[in-house]
């Protein structure tokens, strides 16, 4: 009776456990993008190449061998619960070892992790491997907000606090928000772009993430961690600050838009910045002004060699064609002339 009346719970139990994540999961068939979903059971949907793959590994590997092992494990209690138990079994076995058991017990782990590292390293290994930028920024965390920096494009001290609307829970759902996840000031990316982000912190241990993106780094003072995304989708993504850090941790959360390419300079340009065009546009100039001075130098200091020799007609003749020679590592024949405009005059 009690053997039945056991199983009968056992059963009961993991029917009831399996029926309500069932329904969780069709109550929530739409989750949203960027932010939690109520009732959601699975990761958040991730929106970078690398986010797929980390999903992959986590649904594809991970859990289904989570699942076995703790099926496993149920099962051997429950059949050591009913079959020895003190009813069933009066008179318990005296042996204390068993060589076959114990190699098993040691090498199946040994071979589940190994597998798990055969698939978890190579991914690790493109998490850290960060490929050239297109736009670095730099996260800073303070107690109790994140504050942003462009370094390559002339932007600093964007600080991103808590929207005073998103504290609250009724004035949150009012202003459409999410509840403690909203920022006044937010970190903006462009789409399809490779983001490096380097964190660190004024004053104690933070942690930047954004679940949608699968990256996560502690914010440690006195040092620059890094991590890197490609988001595919415009959208917004919400994150927390991830390491307790003090009586607000809770209230200091990441918004990141990813705009597009041209939003993301009109962006850069309204907070004071330069955009990469601009900037690569500025440099191919200088580097065209500083070769025309070099040619005008070497002309004028040819020219007034031959004034001061008297030299031959012919060699005379020579010293205009010197400029033009001269002129020629001017990257960009289009950029020359107009650098050279301001110049002649
Ligand atoms: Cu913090």
């Amino acid at each position: 009776m009690g053997m039945n009346g056991l199983m009968k719970a056992a059963c009961g139990a993991v029917a009831t456990l399996t029926l309500s994540g069932v329904l969780a999961m069709s109550a929530a068939a739409e989750p949203l993008i960027g932010q939690p979903t109520d009732k959601e059971m699975g990761l958040q949907p991730n929106v970078t190449e690398l986010g797929h793959e980390v999903d992959w590994f986590y649904n594809g590997l991970l859990f289904p061998i989570i699942t076995v092992i703790s099926l496993f494990v149920l099962a051997l209690l429950v059949w050591i619960a009913i079959r020895y138990n003190r009813k069933a079994n009066p008179t318990p076995a005296k042996f204390s070892h068993n060589t076959l058991i114990e190699i098993i017990w040691t090498v199946v782990p040994i071979i589940i992790l190994v597998v798990i590292a055969c698939f978890s390293m190579p991914l690790l290994k493109k998490f850290n491997d960060v490929p050239t930028p297109d736009v670095v920024v730099k996260a800073t965390g303070n107690q109790w907000y994140w504050a942003y920096d462009y370094p390559e494009l002339g932007v600093e001290g964007i600080e991103a606090r808590l929207l005073p609307e998103a504290a609250d829970l009724k004035k949150a759902e009012a202003a459409k928000v999410p509840y403690l996840l909203a920022t006044d000031n937010k970190l903006v990316v462009p789409v399809g772009k490779v983001v490096h982000v380097q964190v660190t912190a004024n004053d104690v241990i933070h942690a930047w993430t954004v679940p949608a993106f699968r990256v996560k780094v502690d914010a440690v003072p006195g040092r620059l961690n890094s991590l890197w995304f490609k988001a595919d989708k415009i959208g917004t993504y919400y994150g927390q600050c991830s390491e307790l850090c003090g009586q607000d941790h809770a209230y200091m959360p990441i918004e990141v838009q990813v705009v597009s390419e041209a939003d993301f300079d009109k962006f850069i340009v309204a907070q004071g910045g330069k955009t990469r065009a601009m900037i690569a546009a500025e440099e191919k100039a200088a580097t065209a002004a500083a070769a025309q001075a070099a040619a005008d130098a070497a002309a004028s200091a040819q020219a007034d060699d031959a004034a001061s020799a008297q030299a031959a007609p012919a060699e005379a003749a020579a010293t205009p064609a010197a400029a033009p020679a001269a002129a020629q590592p001017s990257s960009s024949p289009a950029a020359a002339p107009a650098a050279a405009a301001p110049a002649a005059n």
